[in-house]
Parts: structure tokens; C-alpha cells; sequence
């Protein structure tokens, strides 16, 4: 484990990982208000997300929070008092789509709370480890609003209409496990060890080469904003890309010569 900057609303740490590249973990903490999304968090948040990104030491992201709250959405208090011109003059919410261009893959850690902003945060990750105890919702309907960070486009993709009508239209809450047979979490995981299976799983991750990951969750991501036929011609693309990389060469290599790969991660 090292350390890296010191912020104010989370917890930023790179896991060692002997079986590959480091796996960059963040923890939301602002526990008094279950670690509601405000403007200065999503700052400090996209901008560690960047520079993970960049970081060559570092394979995989997670984006945790505490056993209560994962997040319990967007600040309220913060956004009670804005008015809708002032959002579009100060576009503080454009940060979020940042997410989006992260290359590298991101799991989200989840316990407790997972609500509005914040089960749109996790949507705008790659895969989510859910504790038991993890309540998922978009209530937003609650406030007179609807979701705003991708809640009506991700979630309908990864549920289905008709369980995403009840959830937003209801803005109820929903367990772990529903959510699970629902198709949006990735593993469920008891309370207990949720954060090590997250963990687990990133090092596994982070053990693949570097080029071969980010095609794939470019492509996997593709196929969301593309027709069938797009989407295949895209892959064809970033499979015949691959095999400009080192780790192409090397990976066929080492099984040809029965060895086990080593990865220049280019
Ligand atoms: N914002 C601000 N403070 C919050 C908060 C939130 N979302 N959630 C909880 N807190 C604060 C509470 O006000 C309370 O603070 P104090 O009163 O102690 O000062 C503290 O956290 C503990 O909360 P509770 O006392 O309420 O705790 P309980 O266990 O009784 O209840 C709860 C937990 C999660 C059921 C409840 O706190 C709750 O209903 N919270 C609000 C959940 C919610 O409605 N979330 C959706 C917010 S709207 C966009 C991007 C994002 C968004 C929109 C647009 N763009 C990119 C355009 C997102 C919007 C949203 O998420």
C-alpha cells in the first residue's frame, strides 16, 4: 500500500498487488452527510480518477465508500438553492461526464446507501461489488426531480425498461440481491468482505495487459451508443490494433513456449 495526495473528501491509496499493476483505490468520505456528492468531491474525485489514468503503476480503479453509505446521491443542501440558469452558466455538474473517458476499468465497492447521484456514480463504473447490506435506489422523484447523471440511460440498459420505470417512477429502494438477479451488480459479497472481494477481483484485473483492458471496455462501452453492425466493425478495429502491441507478441509467445506472460503493458 502507499500513499498519494492528502484531499479533503476522500481517501486516496495504491494497493500493491504482487500479481500485477497496482490497483488505485478511493473511498468517498464525507461520513457525516453520508458522503453526499458535492461539487468539491466530484472535483477531487474526477481529478484522482485522471490521474490514475495516467498513472503507469496503476492496472485498475475502485471507487468505495463507507459501511453505511456508499453515497447517499448528489448534495441537496448544495443544490436546494440553485436555479436553473445558474447551473447551465456554471456547469459545476459537467465534471461527471469525465467519468466516462476514464480508459482504465473501474469497479464501485458498495455498502448501505447507494441513492440517486450515487447509484448513477456507480453506474458510470464498469462492474459493482455489493455488499448484503447495500440499498440501491434513485429516488430523486422524491425531491420533484429526476436523475441527472445517467440514471434513466443507464439504468434502463442495465435492468430493462420495466424495472427501471418502477425504480424512478417509485424512487424506492432496493437490496443487493435484486438488484443482483437484476443484472446490475457484478458479485454480491457479505458485509464483512465486500471491499477485500472488490479488491480481489481488481488485482485480477490489473494482472492483464494494460492495452488489451482498455480496448475491451472501450469496445464493451461502444456497444451502448452503436447498432449491432457498428459495434462489430469497432471491435474488428481494436482486435487488429492489438496486434501492434508488445504484449500481443508476448502473450502468444509465452503460450506457445509454455511460460508464463510478462507484460510491458504496451
Ligand atoms: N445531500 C445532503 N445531505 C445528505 C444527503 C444528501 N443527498 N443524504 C443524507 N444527508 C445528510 C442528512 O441531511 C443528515 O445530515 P444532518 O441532518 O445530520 O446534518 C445526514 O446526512 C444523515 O442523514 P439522515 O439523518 O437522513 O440519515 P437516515 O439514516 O435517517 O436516512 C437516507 C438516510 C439516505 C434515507 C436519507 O438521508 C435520505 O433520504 N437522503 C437523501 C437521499 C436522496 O434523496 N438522494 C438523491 C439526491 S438527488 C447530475 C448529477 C447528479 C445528480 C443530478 C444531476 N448532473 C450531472 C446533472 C444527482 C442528484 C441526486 O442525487
Amino acid at each position: 500500500m502507499s500513499d498519494t495526495p492528502t484531499y479533503k473528501n476522500i481517501l486516496v491509496t495504491k494497493l500493491d498487488n504482487p500479481k500485477g499493476l497496482k490497483v488505485g483505490q478511493i473511498q468517498l468520505n464525507r461520513p457525516d452527510v453520508l458522503n453526499a456528492l458535492n461539487i468539491e468531491l466530484m472535483g477531487e474525485l474526477v481529478s484522482t480518477l485522471e490521474s490514475f489514468d495516467k498513472d503507469t503503476e496503476v492496472g485498475c480503479i475502485i471507487i468505495t465508500g463507507s459501511a453505511k453509505a456508499f453515497a447517499a446521491g448528489a448534495d441537496i443542501k448544495e443544490m436546494a438553492t440553485q436555479s436553473a440558469i445558474d447551473m447551465h452558466i456554471r456547469d459545476q455538474f459537467s465534471v461527471w461526464d469525465k467519468i466516462r473517458k476514464i480508459k482504465k476499468p473501474i469497479i464501485a465497492a458498495t455498502s448501505g446507501f447507494v441513492l440517486g447521484g450515487g447509484c448513477e456514480l456507480t453506474m458510470a463504473c464498469d462492474m459493482i461489488v455489493a455488499a448484503e447490506s447495500t440499498k440501491f435506489g434513485q429516488p430523486e422523484i422524491k425531491l420533484g426531480i429526476i436523475p441527472g447523471a445517467g440514471g434513466t440511460q443507464r439504468l434502463t440498459r442495465a435492468i430493462g425498461k420495466a424495472r427501471a420505470m418502477e425504480m424512478i417512477l417509485t424512487g424506492r429502494m432496493y437490496t443487493a440481491r435484486e438488484m443482483f438477479e437484476a443484472g446490475l451488480v457484478t458479485r454480491l459479497a457479505d458485509d464483512e468482505v465486500f471491499l477485500e472481494e472488490a479488491q480481489a477481483l481488481a488485482k485480477e484485473i490489473a494482472s492483464m495487459p494494460q492495452m488489451a483492458l482498455q480496448m475491451a471496455k472501450d469496445s464493451i462501452l461502444k456497444s451502448f451508443d452503436t447498432t449491432v453492425e457498428g459495434g462489430l466493425e469497432y471491435e474488428r478495429k481494436a482486435f487488429y490494433l492489438l496486434f501492434a502491441s508488445d504484449d500481443m507478441k508476448e502473450g502468444m509467445s509465452a503460450f506457445v513456449e509454455k511460460r508464463k506472460p510478462e507484460w510491458k503493458h504496451k
